[in-house]
């Protein structure tokens, strides 16, 4: 049995498609109750709105603070339709009954996200909305209420049809009204934290706009959608996508890892990494990106394959002539010229996603990742080793070159699965093991790898010869190290810590190793 609607509240902030609406309700016999602003535009259109101030018999006070917190509204919406006692309340004090609400909020987001000031930030946050909006969803037994003008449509399809609102979409718009309000003090809550200067988690704040439903999840019965907000970085959740099939919660997931590694090298010319499974299987910096590319490609063409590209540069039409050659799932760049575009344009099933620019690497935030019963928070590994930081252990000290590769492949290692091992030569990854519950597996692995890519380039040499090695975390033994060693390494950087560091110093020594310790570990689950 659908519930009669005969007077709606109206207040809303975003004016996008009101006066459509409201004409509707207005022709369908339901009674407007308007704040200020609102009343103005729906006067403009030709409606004929009851100022609220009349309803209330109380002025909108204070700059509109005060303007319907008040028992007569919050009473017209709380009351329960068939309860005597409420009946008699409403009666005593004159309360009229509101069975529609109509509240979209004070654009706090909006006015956080242009940069306004302290106070304009404060005075946009919404109080008599959101107090509505919640009084209305506990009464959704009696009451609608409509937060998003995507769903005008919906509830004055059933006021005409029905001639009022059914169980189900006033359910619906109850939980879609929380979801708001939830969302909304998230949003002041965070922006509380980042003006204190807060990355603790106990700053914690769930804010998120709905962007895109996606198909599926990590696999086809899982069901999955992509939110905007809570940390405001940009990168492949904010980009705009300029060609290609439909995003897969997959693709998303490789594209931030793969856009957050190449963010690392914003300093250091172009680079280009290449992703698989959240893991990079290619990294490397060059003077071009199409030359950063070729050489990240070498590192595990194999791999590569179908796999997520991304550029701390704007696309230029040669690293997009070198792109198109394999199959790649997605490209990720800050932007891309015409030509770029035009070039990847011809495989049409390319993802293209277009950022505007670069996240800081060093910007604090927050991650989670869910528990069965809870989540855990921490900071995001805004960590960031510099020559200035390495501790040389070793008798030999790293040449210019070893030591360039050496923060290279530990900042490659930072966004690898531990345990991580990375050899890297010249400015580009030649070995990458990951993933492993042993570092001994992961270096084993990284080694192989190599020589597999030496092979199908058809060079006699391992790829590790000549290289320097990173591990995420410390050698535990000194087998890890002797078997880089012996894979023709010739740095090690790694953040020491391991109560058998004078055995591995020793081995290092023994084996003519320079090696450097940053005293910090980039885990990485
Ligand atoms: O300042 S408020 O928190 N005090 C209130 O009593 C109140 N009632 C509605 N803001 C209040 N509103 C908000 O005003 C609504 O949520 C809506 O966003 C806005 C509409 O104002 P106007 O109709 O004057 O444009």
């Amino acid at each position: 049995q659908p519930s009669p609607v005969r007077r709606a509240i109206i207040s809303v902030s975003d004016k996008s498609g009101l006066t459509a609406f409201a004409k509707r309700l207005a022709a369908a016999g339901v009674e407007l109750v308007s704040t200020g602003g609102t009343a103005r535009a729906l006067r403009e259109a030709g409606l004929a709105p009851r100022d609220v101030s009349e309803l209330t018999g109380f002025p909108e006070i204070m700059d509109g603070r005060v303007k319907t917190l008040h028992p007569k509204v919050h009473g017209g919406l709380l009351a329960l339709r068939g309860d005597a006692a409420h009946q008699a309340a409403m009666r005593d004090h004159g309360i009229e009954p509101v069975d529609l609400l109509v509240v979209n909020l004070y654009p706090f987001e909006a006015t956080v996200a242009r940069g306004a000031d302290y106070d304009e930030c404060v005075e946009n946050i919404d109080i008599g909305g959101p107090a509505m909006i919640r009084a209305a969803a506990k009464n959704h037994a009696h009451v609608g209420v409509v937060t998003d003008p995507a769903d005008y449509d919906a509830a004055a399809t059933e006021i005409e049809k029905l001639g009022g609102l059914s169980h189900e979409l006033k359910r619906r718009l109850a939980a879609a009204a929380y979801a708001r309000t939830a969302a909304y003090d998230a949003a002041i809550a965070a922006w509380f934290a980042r003006e204190l200067g807060e990355a603790h988690p106990r700053a914690i704040a769930f804010s998120g706009a709905l962007k895109q439903t996606l198909r599926y999840g990590e696999n086809p019965h899982q069901r999955a959608a992509l939110y905007l907000g809570g940390e405001a970085r940009p990168g492949a959740a904010t980009a705009r996508q300029a060609q290609g099939k439909e995003l897969s919660y997959n693709n998303l997931n490789d594209a931030d890892a793969a856009f957050e590694l190449v963010a690392e090298f914003a300093g250091a010319g172009p680079a280009v990494a290449i992703v698989k499974h959240a893991n990079p299987c290619g990294v490397a910096l060059g003077a071009s990106l199409a030359e950063a590319y070729a050489k990240a490609l070498k590192c595990d063409p194999v791999s590569a394959f179908g796999g997520v590209i991304a550029a701390n540069q704007a696309l230029d039409r040669a690293a997009a002539e070198k792109i198109a050659e394999i199959f790649a799932e997605v490209v990720i760049a800050p932007d891309a010229d015409e030509d770029a575009l035009s070039v990847l344009s011809r495989k049409k099933n390319v993802r293209v996603l277009l950022t505007g620019i670069l996240p800081d690497p060093a910007a604090p935030g927050l991650t989670w990742r869910p528990l069965a019963g809870g989540f855990l928070v921490q900071s995001r590994d805004n960590g960031r080793i510099r020559e200035a930081d390495l501790k040389i252990v070793t008798r030999r000290r790293p040449t210019p070159q070893e030591t360039a590769d050496m923060l290279f492949a530990f900042t490659v290692a930072k966004h690898v699965k531990s345990n991580a091992i990375v050899y890297a030569k010249k400015g580009a990854t030649v070995g990458i093991g990951a993933g492993q519950m042993s570092r001994v597996d992961s270096s084993r692995i990284a080694a192989r790898k190599a020589a597999d890519a030496a092979e199908a380039a058809g060079e006699r040499e391992p790829l590790t010869k000549g290289s320097v090695v990173a591990s995420d975390a410390f050698f535990p033994f000194a087998d890890g190290l002797l078997a880089a060693a012996e894979a023709g390494a010739t740095a090690v950087i790694q953040p020491g810590g391991s109560i058998r560091d004078e055995e591995v110093i020793a081995a290092a020594d023994e084996a003519g190793l320079a090696m450097a310790f940053t005293g910090m570990r980039h885990f990485r689950h």
